[in-house]
């Protein structure tokens, strides 16, 4: 006889299903939603990590977005999930929650793609799915062996079955991840690039169905850190011709120079087998420290070129970032395009250009300053609305040129752009602030608002620097400047010369306090900068 108690369990694991996703119960009050960020994407409730599964439905005009989702608690934790979250332009979202969940709690759904399988090449559609909605996710198992499944979606990417016959990789590791997959025109097959996180080594599959895949190559280079995570390959325009090169995304964490975790990148060429870099330097796509397991889009309208999403935090600290009751953001998307850039007077690079994309977001002020010599007396000022009215949003773009390069170190010559808080007295006031120094020849970003206990953190470091060339020479050889910077209640991103390099990074003002307005100053008597031109505006979604 079988006892009741083993019939009831057999019962369980014959017909174990997806255990489900809760959401925890609030405690906080209203003022906890102070400083969840407009325009960068924040899931409703929950813990949030990597970008997953990003690409765009061509019928419904959406773009989607998956994300390592816990939704049980702010923490990263498991079980966990792929949340998922849609949009018709990039800027407003709408998140749907838990999406993919493992078969039992002491798992996750890890970080993994999406391709539209427009052909079927799969077989897991019919004919009644729109091409442009046949949606497969291809992510990794962790439990606690690493192996790659896939999962399927017959609505267009709300539901998700999984396959039945996962793995479809699967090689014994305990460290085997992140599956970023796209089809190679070329060779007509599908590319996986998948990391052996603590071998070092970005493994290409290549597959004409999704489901079984053949090792094609190993990739391994650029700066190691502890581990490698998140590969991406994709095929990047060069600005002003007609060419591509292949760029293979990378991240690694802990062991980012700056600490925790970092993003790098290969420029190369790929013959759908091997990836082959023109040398083996590695460059960061952000020189801040909240920028992380990058993602491309796949499946993109061509006007769109190449888009990415990052998370805007970092494995150092992400999991005691005040907020609540959600806890993580995402970068705002980035187009991608690559140019011959001047490193130094000597040297070109071919360099990713970063622009970021920020559609359909509502103007609410404008300042315009033009031809204006800055000075210790007459700063740029801008009264943003008080703050009932205040969003904590804001952009500018400044154009500057050096009109005294003779100054000694001795000389007052640095200037500063800061986005100050409301409040009353100067202890009253949080401020971040990005600047230049001339003798430097450097920007710095200073996100220390003080006390803000966040900053008893040592991990949340709090100066950030960027060697930077001038954008160009006017006709009397003074040199130019261009910047473009993005303020969002507590993330920052910042853009050198029209977007040649990058410091993204998250900031905490105290409790209620939010970025309200924009100010240019210097401790300089004589004027060693003009302010060509300098646009501010305050920003709602
Ligand atoms: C810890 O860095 C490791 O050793 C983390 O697990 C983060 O890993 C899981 O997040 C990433 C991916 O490699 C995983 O798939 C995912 C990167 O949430 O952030």
């Amino acid at each position: 006889m079988i006892p009741f108690q083993l019939l009831l369990i057999l019962f369980a694991a014959l017909f174990r299903s997806e255990i489900v996703a809760g959401a925890f119960t609030l405690e906080g009050n209203d003022t906890s939603w102070y400083n969840r960020p407009e325009v960068h994407y924040t899931p409703d409730i929950g813990w949030m990590n990597d970008p997953n599964g990003l690409f765009y439905d061509a019928t419904a005009k959406l773009y989607h977005i998956y994300y390592q989702f816990n939704p049980n608690d702010t923490i990263a934790g498991q079980p966990l999930y792929w949340g998922h979250a849609t949009s018709p332009d990039l800027t407003h979202w709408v998140d749907h929650g838990a999406v993919i969940g493992p078969k039992q709690n002491k798992a996750g759904i890890f970080s993994g793609s999406i391709v539209v399988d427009h052909d079927n090449t799969s077989g897991l559609f019919n004919s009644s799915i729109d091409p442009n909605q046949r949606v497969v996710a291809i992510y990794t198992y962790s439990d606690p062996y690493q192996t790659q499944e896939l999962a399927y979606s017959l609505d267009a990417g709300y539901t998700f079955i999984k396959y039945e016959g996962n793995p479809v990789i699967d090689i014994g590791a305990l460290h085997f991840r992140d599956p970023k997959v796209f089809w190679h025109n070329e060779t007509n097959q599908w590319i996986m690039t998948v990391s052996e996180s603590k071998q070092y080594k970005i493994l290409i599959y290549g597959s004409v169905d999704l489901i079984n895949w053949a090792l094609h190559s190993s990739f391994s280079a650029g700066y190691y850190g502890n581990q490698y995570e998140c590969p991406g390959l994709i095929q990047v325009p060069i600005v002003g011709t007609n060419q591509t090169k292949w760029v293979m995304f990378l991240a690694i964490n802990p062991g980012s120079p700056l600490g925790g975790s970092i993003n790098e990148y290969f420029v190369g060429d790929f013959d759908g087998f091997e990836f082959k870099p023109d040398d083996e330097q590695s460059r960061f796509v952000d020189l801040g420290k909240d920028f992380y397991a990058l993602q491309t889009f796949s499946n993109l309208p061509e006007s769109d070129g190449v888009l990415a999403i990052a998370w805007a935090s970092n494995w150092l600290y992400a999991g005691k970032a005040p907020t609540y009751p959600w806890r993580g953001s995402m970068s705002l998307p980035r187009q991608y395009t690559l140019d011959g850039v001047k490193l130094n007077n000597e040297t070109v690079g071919l360099t990713l250009i970063l622009t970021p994309i920020l559609r359909n977001a509502t103007t609410l002020d404008t300042f315009e300053i033009t031809n204006h010599n800055l000075t210790e007396s007459s700063p740029v000022v801008t009264n943003f609305t008080e703050l009932h009215d205040a969003t904590g949003l804001m952009d500018i773009e400044l154009e500057f040129t050096v009109i005294n390069s003779n100054l000694t170190i001795r000389d007052p010559t640095t200037f500063q752009i800061e986005f100050v808080s409301q409040g009353n007295s100067s202890e009253d006031i949080d401020m971040i602030t990005l600047g230049y120094d001339l003798i430097s020849t450097s920007y710095y970003m200073d996100r220390a608002c003080p006390a803000d206990a966040f900053l008893q953190n040592p991990y949340f470091t709090d100066k950030f620097s960027i060697h930077m060339e001038p954008d160009s020479l006017d006709d009397d050889g003074n040199q130019k400047f261009h910047l473009y910077c993005i303020v969002d209640r507590n993330v920052i991103e910042s853009f050198y010369n029209h977007g040649l390099f990058a410091i993204t990074n998250s900031f905490f003002m105290r409790e209620g306090k939010l970025p309200l307005e924009i100010r240019i100053t210097t401790h300089a008597v004589d004027a060693f900068i003009e302010v060509n031109n300098a646009t501010i505006r305050h920003l709602s979604k």
